[in-house]
């Protein structure tokens, strides 16, 4: 069935709760093996902003303290879909002491591109510690887990349109105590701040989203190198890194998806999703949005590649494509063409 025809048969049912608690009893049966003791180990609880949402072990992210005497614990998922070429680093929006753990998260898994889902304020409650500087020019210094490094970011220049922030943040990494061998190195990172989603809600309308969306994969963020699988991570966070961004990592990988083999199931990836990070996708509203945000993607990329184009054009045979109601689009091929942008 076609993500329009599944749409209006929920619709016409009234069946989105149904549809949401089935697909939340079957991850957790899916689920219910996955460990998730580094997380709750006593020394790493403070890393934790919620007493209920933490990375399996299986997908966490590993921090790499260089004299190996902290943990290396942060509440961060990988989050890879190789068929649609995509590879994310999904975490909760950092508390004051792990500030320096993030920026150590970034550099070492080679992130260049932040999606911020949240604001640094909700319902007047600090839902993020300030990792980033706020005033153009100014900056702010962080350290990693093992006092190693300074992180010494810069806001460079900030773009504001009425639903989100583009921000261009230059990042200097240098050693603590002189080391001359190992002189300051300097990464650039660009953050794409939506400030228009509210915690367990959606954005007003698809569009506004898919405005945001679409600019962040112009960035080039989700390009893939040269004889590599996916694009480097992209770090998507809101405040536990669960709803907003489980939501938001859904709508591109199905459009990914969408542009690479024309068909996909969504509650098939959200189960997949779950897999990679917990609670992915908090609530039937946010399930419906996906819904709606594919729709209305998949018209706007088919404005922006016109069917003659090849790359929309069927794939070889080497990739298989399942029938939509169940099993996800998969690939036997090692040379997996681009997504649409
Ligand atoms: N709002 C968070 C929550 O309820 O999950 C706040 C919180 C986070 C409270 C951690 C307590 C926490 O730690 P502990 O489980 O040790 O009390
Ligand atoms: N214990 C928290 C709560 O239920 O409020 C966990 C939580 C918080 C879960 C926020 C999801 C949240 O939304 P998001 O992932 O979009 O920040
Ligand atoms: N506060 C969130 C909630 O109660 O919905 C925290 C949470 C996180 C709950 C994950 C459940 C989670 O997993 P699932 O949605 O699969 O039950």
């Amino acid at each position: 069935m076609s993500i329009e025809a599944q749409y209006e048969s929920f619709e016409h049912d009234n069946s989105w709760g149904k549809l949401y608690n089935t697909l939340r009893t079957k991850s957790e049966k899916q689920t219910s093996e996955l460990s998730t003791s580094e997380a709750k180990k006593p020394d790493n609880k403070p890393r934790n902003r919620f007493r209920d949402v933490f990375p399996f072990d299986q997908s966490r992210v590993h921090l790499q303290p260089c004299l190996k005497i902290s943990s290396d614990y942060i509440n961060a998922s990988i989050v890879k879909f190789s068929d649609a070429r995509r590879s994310y680093i999904c975490s909760q929006s950092p508390l004051s002491p792990t500030v320096g753990h993030l920026w150590e998260m970034l550099w070492t898994q080679k992130c260049t591109t932040i999606v911020m889902l949240n604001n640094l304020l909700e319902k007047g409650m600090p839902t993020c510690a300030t990792y980033y500087p706020s005033e153009a020019e100014s900056s702010l210094t962080f350290e990693d887990s093992d006092h190693c490094h300074e992180y010494i970011v810069t806001l460079v220049k900030e773009a504001a349109v009425p639903v989100f922030a583009t921000r261009w943040l230059k990042v200097v990494r240098r050693k603590r105590e002189g080391d001359d061998s190992s002189p300051p190195e300097e990464r650039q990172i660009t953050q794409f701040h939506f400030t228009n989603w509210p915690d367990f809600g959606v954005p007003t309308c698809p569009d506004e989203f898919l405005d945001f969306l679409f600019a962040v994969r112009q960035s080039g963020c989700f390009d893939v190198k040269p004889n590599k699988q996916e694009c480097d991570p992209v770090l998507v966070h809101c405040t536990a890194g669960i709803g907003r961004t489980g939501t938001f990592v859904l709508v591109d990988v199905c459009l990914a998806l969408l542009s690479l083999y024309r068909v996909v199931d969504i509650p098939t990836q959200l189960l997949e999703l779950r897999t990679m990070r917990m609670g992915m996708v908090q609530t039937e509203q946010q399930l419906k949005f996906c819904y709606q945000a594919v729709m209305a993607g998949k018209k706007r990329l088919a404005v922006q590649t016109p069917a003659a184009s090849p790359s929309m054009k069927l794939r070889p045979t080497s990739i298989s494509v399942s029938a939509p109601d169940g099993a996800s689009a998969s690939s036997s091929s090692s040379t997996l063409p681009d997504p649409q942008l």
